[in-house]
């Protein structure tokens, strides 16, 4: 658990930021940028890995990169455990591997295992909503500690099946234990997302609740603070970045056939060493090459 845990933030009123990492060093970069809290999405380490989302990785790869990432700041981590990666025996097993390891809260969403990533069109098939419910108190039941929580995500607006669904499984997910409810949609505008706010809250639905701004990305961090979204997930920006800038430097050293133009562009080596903290190693055990004549 980190110094100030992802409940209290939440509850704290202000609006959490969490970017999505896949590694220490972007976590660390996020860290010091300054955002509150960090995603260890499925997207960002399936891809980072070289696999598709599709529940390739298995539940062991995905909680080691989420403790990298623990351990890379202080900063809270919520975990994206995909569909929990089995029935209600897994997911007991998945709560204590990640709680026991630090990690803040899980995200677990209601679609049928193995998923696929909410911005492919094929395969959003979702999980039967009293059967997800048990998932979740299969979590709150699991769990050790006050602060670890369990956000419960709803599909029912990427699988198209709609508004009503996605009120109606919000309410039986909290009333199953969730600590707070992801809504995810697809649409380019948080029209949506704004409607799940008001719909639930009207119906009586008291959770936190958390969104992921992709596709409506014009949307800013006040205005959806403003809906009554608490936590926004920043969750693939930061690995897209990255691509398209180890693309730049991969096609300038191919056609220039030197890393001369990307020079000015790129971290120092010097930069690399600071952001991991080198300067703190203690080289006085470092040894000393042996002179040959002392061999003898
Ligand atoms: C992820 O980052 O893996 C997510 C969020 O689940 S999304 O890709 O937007 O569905
Ligand atoms: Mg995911």
């Amino acid at each position: 658990m980190t110094d100030r845990g992802l409940r209290e933030l939440v509850s704290s009123g202000t609006a959490v930021r969490a970017v999505g990492v896949h590694d220490g060093l972007s976590a660390i970069l996020a860290e010091k940028a300054g955002f509150e809290a960090l995603w260890a999405g499925g997207l960002g380490i399936s891809t980072a890995h070289g696999v598709p989302d599709a529940g390739i990785l298995t539940m062991t790869e995905f909680q080691q990169d989420a403790v990298r990432i623990r351990r890379s700041t202080s900063l809270p981590v919520i975990a994206d455990v995909d569909a929990g990666f089995g029935d209600v025996n897994v997911v007991r097993r998945m709560t204590s591997l990640y709680e026991s390891a630090g990690i803040d809260a899980v995200c677990m969403e209601d679609k049928q295992y193995p998923k696929r990533n909410s911005f492919r069109d094929a395969g959003q098939v979702l999980e039967e909503p009293e059967q997800f419910a048990r998932k979740i108190s299969a979590v709150k039941e699991t769990q050790r500690t006050d602060g670890f929580m369990m956000i419960a995500r709803l599909e029912s607006l990427i699988a198209g099946v709609g508004m009503a669904d996605a009120v109606e499984r919000a309410l039986l997910y909290a009333r199953a234990g969730a600590d707070a409810i992801l809504i995810h949609s697809k649409r380019n505008t948080s029209e949506e997302i704004a409607q799940f706010a008001e719909r639930s809250r009207e119906a009586g639905l008291a959770l936190p609740l958390f969104a992921v701004p992709t596709t409506y990305h014009t949307a800013t961090v006040q205005q959806l603070h403003a809906l009554g979204i608490t936590g926004m997930i920043y969750a693939n920006q930061l690995i897209r970045g990255s691509v398209t800038a180890m693309e730049k430097v991969l096609r300038s050293l191919a056609d220039t056939g030197r890393t001369s133009a990307s020079e000015q562009e790129i971290a120092s080596v010097k930069e690399l060493f600071d952001l991991v903290d080198t300067d703190s190693l203690d080289d006085s055990a470092v040894r000393q090459p042996v002179a040959v004549a002392s061999l003898s």
